[in-house]
């Protein structure tokens, strides 16, 4: 099993934290989709990462397609409950903190523009993505069912490699400001082993022209 792509890329955390918490074994393969990297478009016509390519060279992107996949076919330990409903609502917490990972990531690259050609609305526009995704996110984390609750689910999993992203774009320093609930569910995940492996390199933090 190849995973394709890099930790500084929340959502090829995303995949390897599961791959870690399911046990499965893989091998990282560092690509960067933004240098033009043949390796993966050759996996992914898209050009992005993760993709993820199995033992008979089957590959599998976007990110919520990988995570089924290895929920299918690694079934234990279960990240998704098993009523097919409640699944669906683990995964809609899942698609809420992928579109705050896609703001953040706007927002870091409309920051690697010069400061004349940065577009304000585009980032107050993304910023408010991000503010109202983190309190609806808090909301669930408050309430319990779908996120947060006693058994790791993919929901746990997508929301810590998102706020993961912001802290390490900083691009919303006090995001934590008022949401008590997320604090506490990323502060309990990042003392996982599964994360603290996967955590990005330092170097390339910020807006710089490191891959995304
Ligand atoms: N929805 C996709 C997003 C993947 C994505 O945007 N990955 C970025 C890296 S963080 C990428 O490869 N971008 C290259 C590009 O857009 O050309 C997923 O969940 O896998």
């Amino acid at each position: 099993m190849k995973l394709i792509g890099s930790y500084t890329s929340p959502y090829v955390r995303k995949i390897s934290v599961i791959l870690l918490e399911k046990g499965i074994a893989f091998e990282l393969v560092s690509a960067a989709p933004w240098a033009g990297d043949e390796l993966v478009a050759a996996v992914n016509p898209l050009g992005k990462v993760p993709a993820l390519v199995n033992e008979r060279g089957e590959s599998f992107f976007d990110s919520p397609i990988i995570a089924q996949y290895l929920e299918l076919t690694y079934p234990e330990p279960r990240l998704l409950p098993a009523q097919p409903l409640d699944a669906l609502r683990v995964r809609q917490i899942e698609a809420l903190a992928d579109g705050v990972t896609d703001a953040t990531m706007a927002i870091v690259r409309e920051c690697r523009r010069s400061p004349d050609g940065q577009n304000e609305e585009v980032l107050l526009g993304q910023r408010e993505k991000i503010r109202r995704g983190l309190d609806a996110l808090e909301r669930h984390a408050r309430d319990r069912q779908c996120l947060n609750t006693p058994a790791l689910t993919l929901a746990d999993i997508a929301v810590a490699c998102t706020l993961g992203a912001i802290n390490y774009r900083r691009i919303m320093p006090n995001w934590c400001v008022d949401r008590p609930a997320l604090v506490a569910l990323v502060e309990r995940l990042f003392s996982r082993a599964s994360f603290a492996r996967t955590t990005p390199p330092v170097a390339a933090a910020l807006y710089t022209n490191e891959m995304l």
